[in-house]
């Protein structure tokens, strides 16, 4: 498993950089690229997130044909800021109201597809503090230019952790370790929660989403499942920061994506060793590390003392 991994990360993992942007304008051709930021509360910086986009992709790079923004039930002014920003605004609640209203990232992500028209949908967080318009770009490279690609992850350094690729509480301490335990083909993935991503349309309308946090999540194990881990590529988006959450809003989080890891688990053997890999910054890019986790789950045959 362990070679499998290593063999997917070298085949699969990219750098922003390594597309131009006339290369990526001459692959789109007729493809269409809708750009869907899911807000909840973000008056603080969604604006600068659509307005950056609209300008640099939108207007100047003509690489993204629609800027949408999902609000669900912001009280914040998110919904007029990103409107006075350029985006088209939907709320949640309003889209197919008769589907039902749960909620939360996923459903607000999913309830896009109903509200764009791209071939290719590009999520962005609205919450970004340190990122640049490449993000977007980067995550378009894979997709349009090899059509087995179907998902393409983003991953990043994280300001003042000094060249770490660590993904932030709930990536380290719940998903990697329970991708390492249950999904250990998805281990090649740096930053599995990453809200930066891209996937075709027709591939995730087939999928199904979890209303929370756990959308990333299940989207990759699903892809996996259904396409083969090939279908999946990532790209170093270079350095991105985010505005933080408390730790008992992330224990919420925590419990959507074992929920999702729960439902798609047909593990029934216990692992004496889970292989966990993590990321170390290279002279050109990131280089895996792996360590052997002991997991005992029996007691010892006898006391210890
Ligand atoms: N539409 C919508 N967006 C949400 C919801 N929950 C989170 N988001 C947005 O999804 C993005 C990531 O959410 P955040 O809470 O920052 O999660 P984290 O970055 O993983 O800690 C941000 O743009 C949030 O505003 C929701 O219920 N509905
Ligand atoms: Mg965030």
């Amino acid at each position: 498993m362990a070679a499998e991994t290593d063999d997917w990360f070298a085949r699969r993992t990219h750098r922003w950089q390594d597309w131009s942007l006339d290369e990526l304008r001459g692959a789109k051709g007729d493809t269409t690229v809708s750009l869907v930021v899911p807000a909840r509360n973000e008056a603080a910086t969604v604006g600068d997130v659509v307005t950056r986009c609209r300008e640099a992709l939108m207007e100047t790079a003509a690489l993204v044909d629609e800027i949408v923004v999902i609000d669900s039930d912001s009280t914040d002014g998110t919904y007029e800021i990103a409107t006075d920003a350029g985006a088209v605004v939907h709320r949640a609640a309003e889209i197919r109201p008769e589907l039902g209203a749960y909620v939360g990232k996923g459903e607000a992500m999913w309830k896009s597809l109903f509200v764009t028209r791209g071939d290719i949908t590009v999520f962005m967080d609205a919450d970004l503090t340190e990122w640049d318009t490449h993000f977007v770009p980067g995550l378009l490279g894979p997709l349009l230019t090899d059509p087995t690609v179907q998902l393409v992850k983003g991953f990043y350094e994280r300001p003042g952790e000094v060249g770490a690729y660590d993904g932030g509480r709930v990536t380290e301490l719940v998903a990697r370790p329970l991708i390492a335990l249950l999904f250990p083909p998805l281990a090649g993935l740096v930053q599995p929660l990453a809200g930066e991503w891209a996937v075709r349309r027709d591939h995730f309308a087939g999928l199904e989403v979890p209303t929370g946090y756990a959308v990333e999540l299940a989207a990759l194990i699903d892809t996996w499942r259904t396409r083969g881990v090939d279908a999946i590529a990532q790209v170093d988006l270079g350095r991105r920061d985010h505005s933080h959450q408390s730790l008992l809003d992330l224990g919420a989080m925590a419990t959507q994506i074992l929920t999702a890891a729960w439902a798609r688990s047909s593990r029934s053997h216990h692992a004496d060793e889970i292989a966990l890999t993590q990321y170390l910054p290279a002279p050109d890019g990131v280089t895996p590390s792996r360590s052997a986790v002991p997991v005992t789950e029996r007691p010892p045959a006898a006391p210890l003392l």
